[in-house]
């Protein structure tokens, strides 16, 4: 069984500690914005290992959109990498765990369909997209 490796972001790890040991019932909000997280876990493609991701919860019927977005930064969120390489996932909505498998968004027309609903529930993804020439990638993970 692969060991679990915590983020090295402080305000990240402490996020998903609070949010696990609570069972979903506390650290389930992006800070003070009110705005719903959930947590994806995934598996390192370097390492192997257990991953935890908080993202901002953005769902297209049963399914939920990942947004790689990372603030808008140059590069991808390594995490990125892992959902490529491996696409079975398992995302923490407060209380209830689904396992899900994720594809990323490839066709442009989906991808505009699907990046209105980010941008509408996290209106600041549009402007980290602004901040960066890479296109930040979207994946819709669905239910296993
Ligand atoms: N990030 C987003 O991109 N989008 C969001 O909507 C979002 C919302 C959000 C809400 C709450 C919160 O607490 C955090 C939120 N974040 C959001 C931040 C998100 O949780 C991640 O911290 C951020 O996206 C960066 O992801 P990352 O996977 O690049 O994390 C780095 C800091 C990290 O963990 N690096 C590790 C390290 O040791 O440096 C390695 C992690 C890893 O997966 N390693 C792989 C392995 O094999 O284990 C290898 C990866 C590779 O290929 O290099």
């Amino acid at each position: 069984m692969a060991d679990y490796m915590p983020s090295p972001v402080e305000w990240v790890r402490n996020q998903v500690e609070l949010y696990e040991r609570s069972g979903g019932t506390e650290g389930t909000t992006l800070r003070d914005t009110g705005l719903p997280v959930i947590i994806v876990t995934n598996t390192g493609n370097k390492t192997g290992a257990i991953r935890k991701t908080p993202l901002m919860r953005v769902v297209d019927g049963d399914n939920y959109i990942l947004v790689g977005s990372q603030g808008g930064a140059p590069k991808h969120p390594v995490w990125v990498f892992n959902l490529r390489a491996n696409p079975n996932v398992e995302i923490r909505d407060e209380t209830n765990v689904h396992t899900m498998r994720v594809r990323e968004v490839s066709d442009d027309g989906e991808r505009a369909r699907l990046w209105e609903i980010a941008v509408a529930a996290f209106p600041p993804y549009a402007e980290y997209q602004t901040r960066t020439e890479r296109k930040i990638p979207l994946f819709v993970a669905e239910p296993a």
